[in-house]
């Protein structure tokens, strides 16, 4: 109710509360034990708080927005309010001893995406418990037996994520255990219209374990029956942890007295009849009664400590906001004596003061405006204020930029970033072999290397995926270390994801990349931000492994760059041309905490490559683009399949006069760090940007890098160019795959029709 009453007096944006969900939180809390994980959703408050892991003050701070680590430890303002999350990092952004934390996994809003990541907190334990070599990382497990708890409203069970890690949590066999928190609604719409037969516990039915048979076990119990909830809670929690079955427990029967969020009202479509049932049922109320009729304590009792509980709450309240504030503070007051100041210089400046003055709980952009308004209407004075306020914007905009735009990678000494290079090297016996053989020395150097290595991935496991880069190596290594999933891209991610969460080092196959499709949600939603939102709390340094680009017909053949590029920022994207290049990146990968998706070629497995001599420690840096052929008249930028098809072009074009520089940007997310593709442009004044993503896609993104942050515009002197696919999926068949994706003649004809335009006398049109 207080947190409510902040938002309507404008004090906070939004606001969205745990009330009539506490009571089984309670009885949660007293079984979950430093350890344990959580991953779970915005009504968790009493949870968070009954565990120790949030105060009443980080509660108030995070409604606020407060942008500081210590107030908000959980996003550092960055999330909105109900949003949970534990440290896990410290402040050098290393794991913390997570074996004696009690930890939660970072929120986010979009419904049931909690369940993916539910997932892989569980799966760790199994491997923690399974495999031996992993015992010795007693900081990061207490041999397997930490359960992974998950929360989820009754209406977010619609989604499609909920049964696919139900259905692989019955599957794998992990301590997940799962509490429904029905409400009877989502938002304004009821179970009739959200579930079959309106009960998801009667849905799930035939997930139930039978004798011969494991699955699921299922409880049901009501969210306001606190007795049967501390004992349902003490035996689904044995199950769980004891014999490592995933548990979902369905509490029925709970309440939302203050309506949905602060943005609508329940009376518009709850009916009187459920309002008063809601009124009666309310956990807190039945908790107070069931103390009463226990004679645990007097009702003079309970009601001393009802109060104190509304005087400790009110005044967490207030001592956050004035933290808030006085945070706030700091940089007005420096500005305000400015503005001040700068009044002889230019009398207008005296009204941006007063109204910066005037505004009520005026917020850091309002202080910005006001001196980039000073800034302007001091523009011609040579007075030292307008120097100092200029100061004071630079270095406003520093500290923003520090204080809302940090921590989207890491930021560790373990960041991808800094690893360093280690070259391939080669010597007499370094043998010619297919590319694929080249993955697998990679793989089985891992897994040879650091027992915390794991691959999973539809076929991955017994037959060493589609394209054998893992043949052999469940053999040799066991199947806790290169395992077969179900087909369910989202929680194979989701597995990876909560695995890496808790220290482990999972490579999660996606077999194709147009399939990568199923996953994006969960890969941007979750993955790419978790840093951010966290601001370096919490880190899940994932590797997803696919290929694509180029083979045959639709929906194999994808290279749908633009959209990774656009919906994944905070996830490396590594394209590379080769396996050895790729086993480079997953080498780069493995030794750092950053998360990336590496995409390799998929009709580059039978091509010959030599084997490197170190093909387990060879590193490639991240941001390095690779010039494949020198050249002086034009530069062309491209990457994995199409360097093929680039540099047969550039042959034919040398052939008849036409000198290209061929470069291969290798990685996209970073992208050419060190600026080196505009040193090329100033040598050949032409630029051509070729890939097989879309028209505008992944080669518009590449040609604002090297335009826009490069400036690489000054030195043109033709139109920048792309070649790309067609608008369309690439069509079956060798003709369908010519005419979709760009094929040499093409890269041919656009480098000839730009050096036809400046010499048509040697080089006259074609047709
Ligand atoms: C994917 C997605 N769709 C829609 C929303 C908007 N939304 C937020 S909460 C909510 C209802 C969730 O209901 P339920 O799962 O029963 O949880 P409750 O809020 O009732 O505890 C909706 C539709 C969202 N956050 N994410
Ligand atoms: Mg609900």
């Amino acid at each position: 109710m207080l947190g409510r009453k902040e938002v309507f007096l404008g004090k906070a944006k939004f606001g969205i509360f745990g009330d009539g969900k506490e009571v089984a939180q309670i009885a949660m809390a007293k079984v979950f034990r430093a350890g344990d994980f959580r991953s779970g959703y915005y009504r968790d408050q009493t949870f968070m708080l009954a565990i120790n892991e949030l105060t009443l003050e980080q509660y108030f701070a995070q409604l606020y927005a407060h942008t500081d680590v210590n107030a908000d430890p959980a996003s550092a303002g960055r999330l909105m309010n109900g949003h949970f999350a534990t440290r896990m990092l410290d402040e050098n952004g290393e794991l913390r001893d997570v074996s004696k934390l009690k930890n939660s996994s970072a929120d986010i809003s979009p419904t049931a995406a909690q369940m993916p990541r539910l997932l892989g907190l569980a799966y760790a334990s199994k491997l923690f418990r399974n495999n031996a070599e992993l015992k010795e990382f007693t900081n990061l497990s207490n041999g397997g037996n930490e359960i992974a708890f998950g929360t989820i409203g009754n209406a977010s069970t619609a989604e499609g994520m909920f049964f696919e890690a139900l259905n692989a949590a019955g599957v794998l066999q992990v301590p997940m255990l799962t509490s429904v928190w029905d409400d009877n609604y989502g938002i304004s719409v009821s179970n009739e219209y959200q579930t079959t037969k309106g009960n998801i516990y009667a849905v799930l039915q035939g997930f139930k374990p039978t004798d011969d048979e494991k699955g699921i076990e299922l409880f049901t119990v009501r969210g306001w029956d606190y007795d049967a909830l501390c004992r349902t809670y003490l035996e689904a929690e044995k199950i769980c942890r004891t014999s490592h079955v995933p548990v979902l427990i369905h509490v029925d029967e709970m309440t939302q007295p203050l309506g949905h969020s602060t943005s609508g009202s329940q009376e518009r479509y709850k009916s009187k009849e459920r309002l008063a049932w809601e009124a009666e049922f309310d956990c807190i109320k039945k908790m107070r009664e069931w103390i009463l009729s226990q004679e645990f304590a007097t009702p003079d009792e309970m009601d001393l400590i009802e109060k104190e509980a509304k005087a400790r709450a009110k005044a967490a309240k207030e001592s956050a906001w004035k933290a808030f504030m006085d945070d706030i503070q700091q940089d007005q007051q420096a500005l305000l004596s400015l503005l001040e100041d700068a009044v002889a210089v230019n009398p207008e400046v005296g009204d941006v003061r007063t109204a910066l003055v005037r505004t009520t709980n005026p917020l850091r952009m309002d202080a910005v405006k006001a001196a980039k308004t000073a800034a302007r209407l001091l523009r011609h004075s040579s007075a030292p204020v307008r120097k100092e306020i200029a100061e004071w914007v630079k270095r406003t905009n520093r500290e923003n930029g520090e204080r809302f735009s940090s921590n989207l990678y890491s930021e560790s000494e373990s960041s991808a970033l800094k690893i360093a290079e280690v070259p391939a090297s080669f010597s007499e016996k370094s043998g010619l072999v297919d590319g694929r053989e080249v993955l697998k020395a990679c793989f089985d150097a891992a897994l040879k290397r650091d027992p915390r290595v794991f691959a999973i991935g539809e076929d991955v496991g017994f037959i060493g995926d589609v394209n054998q880069g893992f043949a052999g190596l469940q053999k040799k290594y066991g199947e806790m270390r290169v395992t077969d999933t179900g087909i369910r891209e989202c929680t194979i991610i989701g597995q990876g994801i909560g695995a890496a969460l808790r220290g482990l080092r999972p490579i999660a196959e996606i077999q194709y990349l147009d399939y990568l499709i199923y996953a994006i949600q969960t890969l941007s939603d979750d993955l790419a931000c978790l840093q951010y939102r966290t601001r370096g709390g919490q880190k899940a340094p994932l590797i997803i492994r696919t290929r694509g680009h180029r083979l045959e017909g639709v929906w194999h053949a994808g290279s749908p760059i633009g959209m990774i590029l656009h919906s994944l920022r905070g996830i490396y994207v590594l394209v590379p041309r080769n396996m050895t290049q790729a086993a480079g990146f997953y080498n780069t990968m493995l030794r750092s905490d950053d998360a990336a998706l590496i995409i390799e070629c998929l009709n580059g497995y039978r091509l010959k490559e030599r084997l490197p001599d170190n093909i387990g420690e060879l590193a490639l840096p991240l941001g390095v683009p690779e010039i494949l052929r020198e050249g002086s008249d034009v530069t062309i930028v491209t990457y994995g399949s199409m360097c093929r098809i680039v540099m047969e072009a550039a042959d034919d074009l040398q052939r008849i006069g036409i000198s290209c520089e061929v470069i291969d940007a290798q990685t996209l997310l970073p992208f050419d760090i060190h600026h080196m593709i505009v040193n090329s442009v100033k040598k050949t004044g032409r630029i051509v940007f070729a890939d097989e993503d879309v028209p505008g896609g992944a080669s518009a993104f590449m040609m604002q890098k090297v335009l826009e942050e490069q400036n690489a515009y000054q030195y043109l002197d033709a139109k920048p160019t792309t070649i790309t696919a067609k608008e369309h999926r690439p069509a079956y068949g060798s003709d369908g795959d010519y005419f979709s994706k760009p094929n040499p003649e093409e890269v041919f004809e656009s480098v000839y029709a730009l050096l036809s335009e400046a010499d048509p006398g040697t080089f006259p049109a074609l047709y």
